[in-house]
């Protein structure tokens, strides 16, 4: 009996290790919830797009030990540590191909409640115009609060992994969530209620609403589109494949919503264009046949085979990350190289001037505000200890604030005299300064969860509290008084991150995001 276990011993010895095989373990213990294809189910899609966001404990000790609190069990006893260092290697290996994602595919992933139903007027007795939505990351939901007493109304679960601000109706009542994996979210506020779920992309960026309400366009990365869902149903209106001018397929960075122009406006990954697309029932000829700037060009003619004609407007670098005046005439696009900026003026088609930006930017967190006898904008630096601030006349930079470490996101509004910056990234993430709109100095600097990070700011309609994230598991939003910078209250939540006021959003308040 010995012997014959040497033998067999000795055999596996000569024949080496058994070699690992990541895309049979794949099939048997992670097909299920995340997809035949890794394109998600019960569980997120498992591709590089997706991971390579993934922060926290690395891929290979989630798939060892699981996730708490979540549905991912722990797979230490079934497969040994090489393994499972070999599967985690080949979920970040690209798809073979780009899977088929166009609207038969998009309208067979919709679900609409079939318990929801329509209610005449909202089923709680609170202001519906300072009802404050607080995105919570720990467990994928969404705390909607009265803006007022900041009582939580409901806690509904959101599609795993929330990206970007929630865009809601023009008139606040219905509210829609995107998460990175594409799901679009429907969620009724008057009634508390999800409408229905639909998978626009497959791997998604951010969401735009259109000034009338009646469409919501999805920034897809994978695949290469722009998805138009009708906000009624979900439905698809169109996914328009995107090209550059000559042809180069191109992620979409984020779209943004232009209301007075009607139209979207697009950042793209992979070629040197701005886009534009008219949701106009009489979109301007001057501007959509091109006619005004050489280097316009129209997809097919205006308003016959698409209802969203585009125009593509050569810029002279790769622009991720925008920023628009209030008029929506000028948008702001930092360079990806880091070493500057420029304006594009979008009646005219073409860069105007350029920005003194060094260092990354996020303009995507810029806010307004006026100063003296002009308008200027502020934004956080992502790599550095800096807050710029620049006049919207004359696009110079009146001055660079230095803070403790670069931040994220900033915040204001009408009725505060005071501008707030976390600092996000660092030893000194646990701090949030406070700065005065007119001396453009830091008046306090607030430390409100020693060690922990503290980021993302909203208003109250009328700007009196200002809510603060204390971005942890077992985090809070902490409710400031706006004027006096005391703390009024602490509400437990689940790694809150961004909050969403109805009345600032839905009236494009200059201090806050759009
Ligand atoms: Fe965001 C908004 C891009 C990483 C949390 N983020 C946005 C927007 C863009 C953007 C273009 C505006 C869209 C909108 O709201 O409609 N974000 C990017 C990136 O390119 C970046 C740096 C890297 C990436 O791969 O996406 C990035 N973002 C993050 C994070 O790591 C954050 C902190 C955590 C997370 O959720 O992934 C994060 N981004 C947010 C939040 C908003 C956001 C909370 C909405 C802010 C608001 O107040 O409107």
């Amino acid at each position: 009996m010995k012997r014959k276990a040497a033998l067999i011993l000795t055999v596996a010895m000569l024949a080496g290790p058994v070699a690992a095989d990541p895309a049979a373990d794949y099939k048997e213990f992670c097909a299920d919830c995340h997809g035949a294809e890794r394109l998600g189910g019960v569980g997120p899609a498992l591709i590089p797009e997706t991971l390579k966001r993934m922060r926290g404990p690395r891929i290979a000790e989630v798939i060892s030990e699981g996730r708490v609190a979540t549905q991912m069990p722990a797979f230490a006893q079934e497969m040994d540590a090489i393994r499972i260092e070999e599967l985690a290697g080949w979920l970040k290996t690209p798809l073979e191909g780009t899977p088929e994602w166009g609207e038969a595919e998009i309208m067979a992933s919709r679900v609409l409640d079939e318990d929801y139903v329509a209610v005449d007027a909202p089923v709680w007795d609170s202001d519906p115009m300072n009802i404050t939505l607080a995105v919570e990351t720990g467990d994928h939901h969404v705390s909607v609060l009265d803006g007022d007493t900041f009582e939580v109304l409901d806690r509904f679960e959101t599609p795993f992994a929330v990206h970007g601000g929630p865009k809601f109706s023009p008139d606040g009542r219905y509210v829609f969530i995107m998460s990175r994996d594409g799901w679009v979210q429907k969620y009724d506020i008057w009634a508390l209620k999800q409408v229905g779920r639909v998978r626009a992309g497959l791997n998604s960026r951010n969401i735009a609403m259109s000034g009338d309400g009646q469409w919501l366009a999805v920034a897809n990365y994978l695949p290469n589109t722009l998805t138009i869902l009708s906000t009624d149903d979900l439905s698809v209106a169109e996914v328009h494949e995107v090209k550059g001018k000559d042809g180069t397929p191109s992620r979409v960075s984020a779209v943004y919503q232009a209301p007075p122009r009607e139209s979207f406006v697009l950042a793209l990954k992979d070629v040197p264009e701005i886009w534009e697309v008219s949701y106009s029932k009489h979109p301007d000829p001057g501007l959509f046949s091109g006619g005004l700037a050489h280097d316009w060009k129209i997809e097919g003619p205006v308003a016959q085979d698409t209802p969203f004609p585009i125009r593509k407007i050569t810029t002279p670098d790769y622009l991720d990350d925008f920023f628009f005046d209030q008029s929506y005439e000028y948008v702001m696009g930092a360079s990806r190289k880091g070493d500057g900026g420029q304006v594009i003026d979008l009646v005219i088609g073409h860069k105007v001037a350029d920005l003194e930006l060094p260092g990354m930017p996020h303009l995507g967190s810029g806010i307004t505000w006026k100063l003296g006898d002009t308008t200027v904008m502020a934004t956080p630096h992502l790599k550095d200890g800096v807050v710029s601030v620049i006049d919207m006349k004359t696009w110079e930079t009146v001055k660079q604030i230095k803070t403790e470490g670069p931040g994220f996101f900033m915040r204001s509004h009408e009725n505060s005299p005071y501008v707030w910056v976390d600092v996000f990234f660092g030893p000194n993430k646990d701090l949030m300064h406070v700065i005065d709109k007119q001396s453009l100095e830091i008046v306090k600097t607030l430390r409100p969860a020693p060690g922990k990070t503290v980021a993302h700011v909203e208003f109250t309609r009328d700007g009196s509290h200002a809510l603060v994230s204390v971005w942890e598991d077992d985090g809070a939003v902490i409710v400031y008084d706006a004027q006096t910078l005391e703390e009024v209250r602490r509400l437990p939540m689940r790694k809150p991150s961004g909050k969403y006021n109805v009345w600032n959003k839905i009236t494009f308040s200059e201090g806050t995001s759009h």
